[in-house]
């Protein structure tokens, strides 16, 4: 009787684990858009994790209404030198902003109008002790 009740067990842990990864993979494909991209710029977080404070938009977000503006913020003041942003076709979207100005622990670039993509930021800045950094993070605008 012991080993029919392990055996039952085994089983009921393989079928929800096996509907977990349905799930998760469903959970994904929303819209018309492919979400799939989206995890590997969220997991690159090498380097950046102890000088970004937060980011606008905020890392896997899903952004319904326009994003009219990008923010970096930092734990510490940073000096930004390069900023890209972009779309799924591999394409920078141009941006206006001052590259290699006063180091800041906010930085705020206004953006043109964004067609619904899965967009990926790229950043470069320096801190304070001369260090260069740089991150990426990921968003869709819908
Ligand atoms: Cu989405």
């Amino acid at each position: 009787m012991k080993a029919v009740k392990l055996t039952l067990a085994a089983v009921a842990i393989a079928v929800s684990a096996g509907a977990m990864a349905d799930n998760s993979g469903r959970g994904m494909e929303h819209g018309e858009m492919d979400h799939g991209s989206m995890p590997d710029v969220s997991m690159n977080h090498d380097g950046m994790g102890s000088m970004m404070h937060s980011t606008y938009p905020e890392d896997g977000a899903m952004m319904m209404a326009p994003v009219e503006h990008l923010s970096l913020h930092f734990t510490q003041p940073m000096q930004v030198m390069n900023v890209k942003l972009v779309g799924s076709d591999g394409k920078p979207v141009a941006l206006k902003y001052k590259r290699g100005g006063e180091a800041m622990q906010e930085f705020t670039i206004n953006l043109p109008k964004l067609e619904p993509d899965t967009y990926q930021v790229h950043w470069k800045a320096k801190g304070q002790d001369g260090h260069m950094m740089d991150g990426a993070y990921g968003f869709m605008q819908h």
